[in-house]
């Protein structure tokens, strides 16, 4: 192979020179500020550093709607050129050192060299995601009427045992988790037995269960609607949270937040999943109407800071079996996708710091007392904090960049890979 083009440590010195001064002066005016209210801007900092969320391989592809798709310019052709493209991510952020593999998109023919790639971009292996909600070419039976739920036993077969080597694969690459969505469901009334369905659900569910290795999970992935549009099997997070239950301790919710209701208090429903010691993890993203999969804190910030209030008050409290795994899973429509991978890790970061700016003595202060309003002056002062120099500096001491965004497009990295990238004509990207 041809020597690629990456985006050197120098190069990421040199820019965070032009901007140390200015992050310089603000991170000591801020440390200032945030010590006049009890806050150590070097423990905020710390926990800056320490924040991780995963990367979808398949997020550094352009996605689409069902209307359409707009390639950009040196889209990744297989899964070493999204590793490249996640390492790139990886090094200008430094908190996205895993990728999540979509099975059969990205199966790798040589998983030791696909590792070992991985490895020296200092990258990991985070769930894995199976696929069952399109047909692949010579597959032998159709995913057309469900997959897990479908009333062909044989079909559900195939579907429990694509799940298994899923497993089978993540094993070699040093996965932990299998993440489930599915999208069976019925677009019209009478199409579905609701129960028959869901008893289907769990007895296939029970099948990948049992092959799960000892220190694997598996993540159960709701879905409000799409592509079924009458009625969805897994739909909300009782119907994920009951079958998590019966299947076992292994098994936990995942919450994508594009896959409720619009206006569904989504904070509450993740502190409910914690209280039941089954918060399996996220995947984030916006929305305005349905799963838009628009970019993490780009249209609801507020309510992307509230999700982390109850994250960071299960942290602190030390909520038993709470260890959440987080992943970005976005669908980049008409933004680069690397640009907007890194801007959503800066937003999660953000919102993490702040709800470690919340007082939390205040907070219950005001709940005890029945005092609404400055319950949410509290929240409110937390959220209005712009921790932009933590996180900043966060990234400068990890070795990554000040300014992500420029960093990257001063690099050229983009225009690079338009020319070692030559377009691959019937490229396609799903959305999940
Ligand atoms: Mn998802």
């Amino acid at each position: 192979m041809a020597a690629r083009f990456e985006i050197d440590d120098d190069f990421i010195a040199e820019q965070n020179a032009k901007a140390k001064q200015w992050l310089d002066d603000d991170f000591d005016h801020l440390a200032k500020k945030l010590g006049r209210r009890g806050l150590n801007i070097e423990e905020l900092t710390a926990k800056a550093q320490s924040f991780r969320v995963a990367v979808p391989s398949w997020g550094v592809g352009t996605g689409g709607t069902r209307f359409a798709r707009f390639p950009g310019p040196g889209e990744p052709r297989d899964v070493y050129e999204k590793l490249e493209d996640c390492g790139t991510i990886f090094k200008l952020v430094r908190s996205t050192p895993a990728v999540s593999l979509h099975i059969p998109w990205d199966k790798p023919a040589d998983s030791a060299a696909l590792r070992e790639f991985a490895l020296m971009k200092g990258l990991c292996f985070d769930a894995m995601n199976s696929n069952t909600f399109q047909d692949q070419a010579g597959q032998k039976l159709s995913y057309k009427f469900g997959s897990l739920t479908h009333p062909d036993p044989s079909v559900r077969r195939q579907a429990v045992e694509h799940n298994i080597e899923c497993v089978e694969i993540g094993k070699t690459l040093g996965s932990k988790a299998l993440t489930v969505w599915i999208a069976d469901g019925g677009n019209f009334p009478g199409q579905l037995h609701f129960q028959r369905a869901l008893d289907r659900y769990l007895e296939s569910a029970r099948e990948i269960y049992a092959a799960l290795p000892d220190d694997w999970r598996i993540f159960l992935e709701h879905k409000l609607y799409e592509p079924a549009f009458y009625s969805t099997v897994i739909n909300d997070w009782g119907t994920s949270y009951y079958c998590a239950a019966q299947l076992g301790p292994k098994a936990s919710c995942l919450v994508d937040l594009g896959h409720h209701a619009p206006n569904v208090n989504i904070e509450m429903i993740v502190s409910r999943l914690i209280q039941f010691g089954k918060l399996a993890g996220f995947h984030f993203n916006d929305s305005k109407y349905g799963d838009d999969d628009l970019d993490a804190g780009s249209i609801k910030p507020f309510q992307l800071f509230l999700i982390f209030n109850e994250l960071v008050d299960a942290e602190l409290r030390r909520a038993p079996g709470f260890d959440p795994a987080y992943m970005l899973d976005q669908s980049h429509n008409v933004t680069d996708p690397i640009e907007s991978l890194m801007m959503s890790a800066v937003e999660l970061t953000r919102a993490y710091v702040q709800a470690h700016v919340v007082d939390r003595e205040a907070l219950t202060e005001a709940q005890e007392k029945c005092d609404p309003l400055m319950a949410l002056a509290v929240l409110k002062q937390a959220f209005t904090t712009d921790v932009s120099p933590i996180l900043a500096m966060a990234r400068a001491r990890a070795g990554g960049a000040i300014d992500p965004i420029r960093t990257y497009r001063e690099s050229g990295y983009r225009r690079h890979k338009a020319v070692e990238r030559p377009e691959q004509v019937g490229a396609t990207a799903g959305i999940v």
